[in-house]
C-alpha cells in the first residue's frame, strides 16, 4: 500500500454510466455502495479518491440525441447535469467526475491508441459480420434476432468493414493466470464464469474502431475511424487521474486502483479486456474488480430500455435519502441478484429505521431528559454489572466486525451487526426498566443504564455515518456532540458527561397500503409526463447546419383538423384526427394548455407526415404538428393556408 502524508491511499470507481437516458435505482445501487466504502475508508484513516462519471460517445448516444432533435453534445451536457444532480441528491461523496467528452480525456485516449498502435498491439484489418444497411450497423450472429437486425428487424447481409483490432489474444494466458491465481476478480463465482465462458473458449482480438458513426474520438492518424466504446471508456479510470500528463499528481498518488465496482454484465470488460490493455500499456494492474449482482424487477433486469425503472428522485422525495440508501445496502446481498419491491422498501423503513433505530433513539433521549434533564455522567467502572459488561463488549466489538464486512464488501452483514447492537439496546431497556429505577429512586443505577444506552447510540451513529448521511448527524445533535470525522471514538466510555436534547424522528411510521397506492399513482404520472415531454415541441436549436437534402427528408403537408379531444389523465395532450388529403390520421400533440379542443376543429395545421409513429399515453401518434412557441412559453400551431395534402416547402 502506497502512503502519502502518512496516509494510506484508496482509489475506488463506479462504471461510467451511459449518458443515453435517466439513471434508475440500479445505477444508484453501485454508486451508493461505492460511496459507503469510500466514506468508511476515509473515516478509517485512508486518503480516498472516489471516481464516477459518464460514458458519452457512441452510436447509442448519437441515436438518442437525434431522436430528440438535439446535437449529441447538447444532449450529453443535459444528461451529465442531471446525473450530477442525482448524485447530489443521493449524497454521493465522489472526489472526481469524469466525462468521456472532457478534452483531457479525449486527448489521453488518442495518445493511448497511438501508443498501442506503435507497439503493435493495435493493428488494422477487416471486420466481417452481418450488416444492416438502413441502420448502418454490424452485428455478430449471436446478436441477431431470428436472423435479422436486432434494432429494426430487417434482413442483414454478410459484409466486411475495415477496422482496427486490439491484440487481446496475445494476453490470454497472463489474464487467465491473473484470474485463477490471484484475488483480482471477486466474488469467486465470477472467476469461473469468465474462464469457462470466455477465456477457455479462446479470446479473439477485439474490434476497437468503427466507421459507421462519428460521435466519438477519432483515430489521430486515420480520422475516418472512431475509437469504439471500450477503448474509450475503460481508460477513464486512468485519465481521470491525469495519466499521460507530466503533472499527473493524482495518478502518482492513487494508481493502481484499489477497487473497480460494476454489475456482472460488464465484468468481462473489466476483468479480461481492461487488464490486457493495461498489460499492453505497461501500467500496473488494479488490485480488485468486484462484479455485483443485478437489481431485478419482477424477474427482469431493471433497465432504461425495458421501462421498468424506479425513479430515485421520486423515492427520495417521499422517504428521504437515508431510506433509499439503507434499503439498497441492507436488503440485497452484494454479489447476488435481488428483486426490487416497493413492499420490501416500505417494510424495511418501518421495521429498521422507524421501529428499531427510531424508537431506541426517541425513548433514550426522552428518558435522559425526563430523569436527568439530559445530563448523564460517566459512571465508575465498578458500577457495571456482568450483564452491563457483556453489552459493553458487544458495543466495543462493533468496529472490527463492521470493518471486516466492509473489506469483503458485505454491506448487509455490516448493517446487520450494527442493527444487532440496536436490538441489544432495546432489550437492555426492557431488562433494566429505567422507569422502575426512577420510581424506586435508584438514581445511581439509573445513571449507569442511561449512560450505557447513550454510549451505544453514539457508537451506532458513528458507525452508521458511511451508510446513512442524514439521520446519524441528527442523532449527534440529540447527543449534544459534534459529528465525528473518524472512528477513533467508536468505543464505549469515551464521553465523560452528556448534555442531551430530544430530536425529531427522521421518518414516521408509514401506512404501507396507502404508500403502495401512492407509488403506483406516481409511477403512472411519471410515465405520462415523459410521454407528454416527448410530445412537446423542442426548443433546443441544433447547432450544426443541415443540407437542403437533409431538410427535404421531412415531408410537410397541410392537413385539416376534423376532430379533437383531450387525452384523459394527461393535462398537456390533445388527440386530433386530421385529414392529409389521402387519409385520416391520429395525432397526439402537447398543445392542450394553449387550446380548448373545440377551437381547433375546422382549422388547418402543418404536419410532419413521414415521422416514425410513436405511442404517447397509449395512443399511436402518426406524425407531428408544427408549432411556434409564444411569449408565454405555450406552443401555438402553425396554421398554413391551402388544401389538405398540399406540400409545404
Ligand atoms: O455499461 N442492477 O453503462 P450503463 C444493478 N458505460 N446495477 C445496475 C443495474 C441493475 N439493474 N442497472 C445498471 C455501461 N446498473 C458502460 C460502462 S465502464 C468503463 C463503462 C449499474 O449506463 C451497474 O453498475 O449501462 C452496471 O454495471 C452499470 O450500472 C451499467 O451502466
Amino acid at each position: 500500500m502506497k502512503k502519502t502524508n502518512n496516509k494510506k491511499t484508496f482509489y475506488i470507481t463506479t462504471p461510467i454510466y451511459y449518458a443515453s437516458g435517466a439513471l434508475h435505482i440500479g445505477h444508484c445501487y453501485t454508486t451508493v455502495a461505492c460511496d459507503a466504502i469510500a466514506r468508511f475508508k476515509r473515516m478509517d484513516g485512508y486518503d480516498v479518491f472516489y471516481l464516477t462519471g459518464t460514458d458519452e460517445h457512441g452510436q447509442k448516444v448519437q441515436q438518442a440525441a437525434s431522436e430528440k432533435g438535439m446535437t449529441p453534445q447538447a444532449f450529453v451536457d443535459g444528461l451529465a447535469e442531471r446525473i450530477k444532480k442525482l448524485w447530489e441528491r443521493m449524497d454521493i461523496s465522489n472526489d472526481g467526475f469524469i466525462r468521456t467528452t472532457d478534452k483531457a480525456h479525449e486527448k489521453a485516449i488518442a495518445d493511448i491508441f497511438t501508443k498501442l498502435y506503435e507497439k503493435g498491439d493495435i493493428y488494422k484489418s477487416e471486420y466481417s459480420g452481418k450488416y444492416c444497411e438502413p441502420c448502418e450497423s454490424f452485428w455478430t450472429n449471436s446478436q441477431l434476432v431470428d436472423g435479422k437486425c436486432p434494432d429494426c428487424g430487417r434482413e442483414v447481409k454478410d459484409a466486411k468493414e475495415e477496422c482496427y483490432f486490439f491484440r487481446l489474444s496475445k494476453y490470454a494466458d497472463r489474464v487467465k493466470k491473473l484470474l485463477t491465481e490471484t484475488d483480482f476478480l471477486q466474488p469467486d463465482s465470477r472467476v469461473k464464469e469468465m474462464v469457462n465462458n470466455f477465456i477457455d473458449k479462446g479470446l479473439n482480438d477485439l474490434a476497437v474502431t468503427r466507421t459507421s458513426f462519428d460521435w466519438g474520438i477519432k483515430v489521430p492518424f486515420d480520422p475516418k475511424h472512431v475509437i469504439y466504446v471500450w477503448i474509450d471508456a475503460l481508460p477513464n479510470y486512468l485519465t481521470a487521474l491525469g495519466y499521460g500528463r507530466d503533472d499527473a499528481e493524482n495518478y502518482k498518488k492513487y494508481w493502481p486502483c484499489d477497487m473497480h465496482v460494476m454489475a456482472k454484465e460488464i465484468v468481462r470488460f473489466h476483468s479480461i479486456v481492461w487488464p490486457a490493455i493495461l498489460m499492453a500499456l505497461d501500467v500496473p494492474l488494479p488490485k480488485r474488480v468486484y462484479g455485483h449482482g443485478w437489481i431485478t424487477f419482477g424477474g427482469d433486469k431493471m433497465s432504461k430500455s425495458k421501462g421498468n425503472v424506479v425513479d430515485p428522485f421520486v423515492l427520495t422525495d417521499r422517504y428521504g435519502v437515508d431510506a433509499l440508501r439503507y434499503y439498497l445496502l441492507s436488503s440485497m446481498p452484494f454479489g447476488e441478484d435481488s428483486s426490487y419491491t416497493s413492499e420490501l422498501l416500505l417494510s424495511t423503513i418501518n421495521n429498521d429505521i422507524v421501529n428499531d433505530l427510531g424508537n431506541l433513539v426517541r425513548r433514550t433521549l426522552a428518558m435522559s431528559k425526563q430523569y436527568f434533564d439530559g445530563r448523564v455522567a460517566k459512571p465508575a467502572a465498578k458500577e457495571l454489572t456482568a450483564a452491563d459488561r457483556e453489552y459493553v463488549a458487544a458495543i466495543d466489538g462493533l468496529l472490527n466486525g463492521v470493518r471486516a464486512d466492509m473489506d469483503k464488501p458485505e454491506f448487509n452483514k455490516a448493517l446487520e451487526k450494527i442493527f444487532g447492537v440496536i436490538d441489544l439496546s432495546n432489550k437492555y431497556i426492557d431488562a433494566n426498566k429505567p422507569w422502575e429505577l426512577n420510581k424506586t429512586g435508584e438514581k445511581q443505577r439509573l445513571n449507569v443504564v442511561m449512560y450505557d444506552l447513550l454510549e451505544s447510540i453514539r457508537v451506532v451513529a458513528n458507525l452508521l455515518l458511511p451508510f446513512l448521511t442524514k439521520y446519524p448527524r441528527r442523532i449527534f445533535d440529540g447527543l449534544g456532540l459534534p459529528v465525528p470525522a473518524d472512528f477513533a471514538a467508536a468505543k464505549y466510555g469515551v464521553v465523560k458527561a452528556y448534555a442531551t436534547t430530544e430530536i425529531e424522528p427522521i421518518l414516521n411510521r408509514l401506512d404501507i397500503k396507502k404508500e403502495l397506492a401512492e407509488l403506483e399513482k406516481l409511477a403512472e404520472s411519471t410515465e405520462r409526463n415523459n410521454a407528454e415531454r416527448s410530445a412537446e415541441p423542442h426548443d433546443e436549436q441544433p447547432s450544426e447546419l443541415i443540407s437542403i437534402d437533409d431538410f427535404f427528408k421531412s415531408q410537410l403537408l397541410v392537413v385539416d383538423i376534423e376532430a379533437c379531444e383531450k387525452v384523459e389523465k394527461a393535462n398537456k395532450l390533445l388527440k386530433l384526427t386530421v385529414f392529409d388529403g389521402t387519409r385520416r390520421r391520429t395525432i397526439v400533440s402537447g398543445i392542450a394548455k394553449a387550446y380548448a379542443p373545440q377551437e381547433l376543429v375546422g382549422k388547418k395545421a402543418a404536419l410532419v407526415a413521414n415521422l416514425k409513429p410513436a405511442k404517447l399515453c397509449g395512443i399511436m401518434s402518426e406524425g407531428m404538428l408544427l408549432c411556434s412557441v409564444g411569449d408565454d412559453g405555450l406552443p401555438r400551431l402553425v396554421m398554413p393556408t391551402g388544401n389538405a395534402g398540399d406540400k409545404i416547402c
